[in-house]
């Protein structure tokens, strides 16, 4: 017989958060005698499954604007030390821009890791890159809708998820629809790592 239906593969575009809808009734899946462990097996509840793959040597993410939200897709690259990511303006005007010291930011890339910024990228189909020569964990955003929850990140290399400035609490000056993007991405960056903590 025929298997036609590879059940991980369909995996599609998972939504942005750019508009809040997971308003705490995620649907449980169902329930069979409760007797069974119940420890942690984790299910995609979230709609965040775009996988972060293995580190390749180039990535590249688009910069959208869409019924109303604003999204760097996918949220979450990873590349090899020496790799290439390669943003490019599917709509909309953006910038991605490092949260860096160099661009008035706190820092949220590892220590000694050069900035990037490029400015606003308003032509569709413009394309803007960065090659990362330091291994570890960038967060970025872009200038015009950081406030909105525009925000990314880069993994490079196989950094130590637990000695990552960007994996910290995020900035308490920073508003909470920042906070609570910069905490969903290290929840990803954390599962990409291995580092599921509870
Ligand atoms: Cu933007």
């Amino acid at each position: 017989m025929l298997q036609l239906t590879g059940g991980a593969a369909v995996v599609g575009l998972a939504g942005c958060t750019g508009t809040q809808n997971n308003d705490g009734g995620t649907p449980t899946e169902s329930g069979h005698d409760d007797s069974g462990t119940e420890s942690g097996h984790s299910d995609e509840e979230d709609g965040h499954d775009e996988a972060v793959g293995a580190p390749s040597d180039a990535a590249e993410v688009n910069m959208i604007t869409e019924d109303g939200g604003y999204h760097f897709e996918p949220h979450v690259v990873r590349v090899n030390v020496g790799g290439t990511v390669t943003w490019h303006n599917e709509s909309g005007s953006h910038s991605t821009t490092a949260y860096h010291s160099d661009n008035d930011q706190p820092q949220l890339v590892p220590d000694g890791a050069a900035a990037w910024d490029s400015g606003i990228v308003s032509e569709q189909g413009a394309t803007f890159e960065h090659t990362f020569e330091t291994e570890g964990v960038y967060h970025y955003y872009c200038t015009p809708h950081e406030s909105l929850g525009m925000i990314g990140s880069v993994i490079v290399g196989e950094p130590d998820p637990h000695e990552q400035v960007a994996l910290e609490d995020p900035p308490a000056d920073k508003p909470e629809r920042v906070r609570e993007k910069l905490e969903e991405l290290n929840g990803m960056v954390s599962t990409a790592l291995g580092d599921d903590h509870e």
